[in-house]
C-alpha cells in the first residue's frame, strides 16, 4: 500500500531510528523502505544532492533530507501530537539534547559498533538484504564489505582510535547511568510524552546500542528502564501523554546538562575557531559552501581530552537554538535564563558562535543574510 510518507533507511542507521520514532509517535502511516542500492548510489543523490540517509519522500513529491528538518517540516504539516514543548525551557532544553544527540553520540554509537567484530555478521546481513535484496550471497558479499570498508574509514575522523577507546567507554558508562536513573523516574525526557529530544537520543540508542549484540548485551540489557524506554520511544508510544507541568525539566537531568555544557559546547566552541580561520583564510563570503570538516579539535571527555575532525554543521545544530531562544518573548528567555543561571551556566545562549550559517544538505554555508 502507498501512504504519503515513505521513509528511506535503515534499522541500523542512527539518524533513521530518530526519524522513524518520530514518524511512528506521530501516527502517520507510512512506507518503511529499507534503502537499497539504486536508491542510495543514484536516486536519493539526484533528488536530495547527497549519498545520504534517511530521506523522506512525501506524496507530493519532495524528498526532505536531514532529520531535523523533516522532524520541522512534519511539524508543520501535522501539528499534533506535538513532539516540541510549547513552554520554553522545556524547549530550548530539548533542542539542547536534540542537538547534542545528532553532533556528540556520533563517536560513541560508531565505536561501540566497529571496534567490536562481534557486531559485523548483523551489519553485513541487513545491509546485504537492503542493498541487493535479489542478489545471491557470493554477489552481496563483495559489496557490502566494500561499505563496511567505507564506514571503517570514517572512524579515525570522528576521533574513534584505540588510544581514545577507554575515555568514550568511560563517558559512555557515566552518562547511561544517568539516563537509567532517569527513566526509572520518567516515562520519558520530559514527561509522559516524548519530544525531539527523545528521538534524537534513540539515534544513538536504537539501531546501535540497543541492537549491535556487543553493546546490547553489555550497555542496554543491563540498564532495564533505559531499554524499556528506548522501545517505547521507537515504537511511537506517548502520543496522548502530556510534559511535565510547569515547564518543569526534571533534576534528573541535570548531570546531562553539566556534561552538554562542560563538553558539548567546549566541542562546539573548538570547531567554532577553526570555523573563523577557515573564513579568514580562504576569504568566505556570504552564500559560499563551508567545508564539511575543519581539521582536529580538542575538548574535555570523561577525564580526558578527546580529538576528533571538527564539523561546522555542529555549529549550525547550536546556532538554531540561540535563533529560536531569540524569538522567545522577553519573559519566556528570562525564564530560561533562570533555568540556566540555577544550573550554573547563565551565560550559555551568548556563546560566541560564529558567523551565521544555513544547512546546505550534509554541509553548511555562510548564510546569506544575517
Ligand atoms: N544530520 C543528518 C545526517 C544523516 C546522516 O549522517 N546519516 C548517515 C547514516 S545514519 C549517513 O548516511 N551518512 C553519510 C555521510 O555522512 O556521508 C540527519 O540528521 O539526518
Amino acid at each position: 500500500m502507498s501512504h504519503e510518507y515513505s521513509l528511506y533507511g535503515w534499522h541500523l542507521s542512527f539518524f533513521t531510528g530518530k526519524t522513524r520514532g518520530y514518524l511512528n509517535f506521530k501516527g502517520i502511516p507510512f512506507n518503511d523502505v529499507q534503502v537499497n542500492a539504486f536508491d542510495l548510489l543514484y536516486r536519493i543523490p539526484k533528488k536530495t544532492g547527497a549519498t545520504v540517509m534517511p530521506v523522506v519522500k512525501t506524496s507530493d513529491g519532495q524528498w526532505l533530507q536531514d532529520s531535523t528538518m523533516i522532524v520541522e517540516e512534519i511539524e508543520k504539516r501535522h501539528p499534533e501530537p506535538s513532539a516540541k514543548p510549547n513552554t520554553p525551557k522545556q524547549l530550548i532544553a530539548s533542542m539542547l539534547i536534540e542537538a547534542w544527540c545528532d553532533e556528540w553520540w556520533i563517536p560513541i554509537a560508531m565505536h561501540y559498533r566497529w571496534s567490536y567484530p562481534e557486531n559485523f555478521e548483523l551489519f553485513k546481513r541487513d545491509s546485504g538484504k537492503a542493498l541487493l535484496p535479489f542478489a545471491p550471497n557470493f554477489v552481496r558479499k563483495p559489496f557490502v564489505n566494500r561499505i563496511a570498508n567505507m564506514l571503517r574509514g570514517f572512524l579515525p575522523n570522528v576521533g574513534v582510535i584505540p588510544e581514545q577507546f577507554e575515555m568514550m567507554e568511560a563517558w559512555t558508562h557515566k552518562v547511561l547511568n544517568i539516563l537509567e536513573m532517569h527513566f526509572a523516574q520518567h516515562d520519558f525526557l520530559f514527561g509522559n510524552k516524548p519530544t525531539i529530544a527523545d528521538f534524537a537520543l534513540v539515534g544513538p540508542m536504537y539501531g546501535h546500542l540497543n541492537r549491535d549484540p556487543s553493546p546490547k548485551r553489555d550497555l542496554l540489557d543491563v540498564r532495564p528502564h533505559l531499554q524499556a524506554w528506548v522501545n517505547r520511544v521507537h515504537s511511537g508510544k506517548g502520543g496522548t501523554g502530556t510534559l511535565l507541568a510547569n515547564d518543569e525539566v526534571p533534576e534528573t537531568l541535570t548531570p546531562i546538562f553539566e556534561t552538554i555544557f562542560t563538553e558539548f559546547y567546549p566541542m562546539i566552541e573548538a570547531i567554532v575557531v577553526k570555523l573563523d580561520e577557515h573564513v579568514d583564510s580562504d576569504n568566505l563570503k556570504k552564500g559560499d559552501t563551508v567545508a564539511r570538516t575543519l581539521g582536529k579539535v580538542s575538548f574535555p571527555m570523561a577525564h580526558g581530552q578527546f580529538s576528533r575532525a571538527g564539523m561546522p554543521y555542529s555549529v549550525w545544530m547550536v546556532q538554531r537554538i540561540v535563533d529560536q531562544y531569540e524569538k522567545l518573548s522577553l519573559l519566556d528567555q528570562i525564564s530560561v535564563a533562570e533555568w540556566l543561571e540555577g544550573l550554573g551556566y547563565g551565560n550559555i545562549m551568548n556563546t560566541y558562535l560564529g558567523p551565521q550559517l544555513q544547512r546546505d544538505k550534509l554541509q553548511t554555508r555562510l548564510a546569506q543574510y544575517s
